[in-house]
């Protein structure tokens, strides 16, 4: 048997201001490419929307205010010292962030579209998978009963893409199963059924959580905030028999309280790695391949357990009905 072994890192960053420009979080970013390749790290994941502020708690009336928030090109020259410090180091890297795409949309018409993307990059610098984010969280429209906005539903259209795999080769591991999420796609299980019925091996997620949920009204407790975001990302592993490495962008932001706790997880459900600033932190963890085997194997053999017949209300419905009274 082939050693599939890779040394896997979150790079989770502190926060980013609103007024701080881009190329201060892309040399942060740099140097935190640097502490991994001292330490041997063949693979880095970085966080949603990492080179800016997390904007949508920011209303702007006129959407294409916030264009300046968003990249026309990737790799551009701000983001280019990314990419050559990756090359540089032979080091993989995800990286989230808002795209604007000049392209067709579902009836033809060529126009400028904004998504909340992410992408695999290689360690020869090359993008290997681009992914936009499904499950886009928040209003579209100013909230008055909420002190901080979340207004993905107004800055970004729902990915396009699906939920890719891609299958490359990374560090040592000559083909690897990669696939991403963006933070709320975290606590949906089809994302991850979806994943795991490509084989995904290794799921790269970036997110920034407020510490508090201002729709719950009183239902979900600070502290079960990282509870949530852990519970999901460990069930999704054990049921996709995979690894992840979920990485935070944590900390105060333009005043609001982002929680950290990144992340990395096998596929036994078990979290090998955590951070414990919310600061700029590298974490890491020997992630062994092999150990996906299992799961696929046994429980989760997929090909021999699953029904989807009888599984049909997943994608015929969206949201819940009521079931039928017992008796009328
Ligand atoms: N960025 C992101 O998706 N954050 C959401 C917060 C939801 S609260 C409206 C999350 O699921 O973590």
């Amino acid at each position: 048997m082939t050693d599939r072994r890779l040394t896997v890192a979150c790079a989770q960053l502190g926060p980013i201001q609103r007024a701080e420009p881009r190329g201060v979080a892309v040399q942060r970013m740099v140097r935190l490419l640097e502490r991994a390749h001292r330490r041997g790290v063949e693979f880095v994941v970085f966080p949603e929307l990492a080179l800016t502020t997390f904007f949508p708690r920011h209303y702007l009336e006129r959407i294409e205010d916030a264009d300046p928030w968003f990249e026309p090109a990737m790799p551009s020259n701000e983001t280019a010292p990314l990419f050559e410090a990756a090359r540089r180091y032979g080091i993989g890297f995800h990286l989230g962030y808002a795209e604007l795409a000049e392209e067709a949309d579902d009836i033809g018409v060529v126009r400028r579209r904004h998504f909340n993307t992410s992408i695999l990059v290689s360690p020869a610098g090359e993008i290997l998978l681009k992914y936009r984010k499904v499950h886009l969280p928040g209003h579209a429209e100013f909230d008055p009963r909420r002190k901080v906005q979340h207004l993905e539903k107004r800055y970004f259209e729902v990915g396009n893409l699906g939920f890719p795999v891609i299958r490359a080769p990374m560090g040592e591991v000559s083909g690897l199963n990669m696939g991403m999420m963006i933070c709320n796609d975290r606590r949906w299980p089809e994302a991850w059924r979806v994943l795991g019925l490509q084989s995904v091996e290794l799921v790269a997620l970036g997110y920034n959580t407020p510490s508090i949920n201002q729709e719950a009204g009183g239902f979900e407790a600070h502290h079960l905030r990282v509870f949530h975001s852990h519970l999901s990302i460990q069930a999704g592993c054990y049921q996709n028999a995979c690894f992840a490495a979920a990485t935070a962008k944590a900390g105060t932001e333009d005043g609001c309280e982002l929680f950290g706790h990144s992340i990395i997880v096998n596929p036994q459900g078990e979290i090998i790695a955590q951070a414990g600033t919310w600061d700029d932190e590298l974490i890491t963890a020997d992630c062994d391949f092999g150990m996906c085997a299992l799961g696929r194997r046994t429980i989760f053999a997929f090909d021999k357990h699953r029904r989807p017949e009888a599984y049909r209300r997943i994608t015929d419905q969206v949201g819940a009905i009521d079931p039928p009274v017992w008796g009328e």
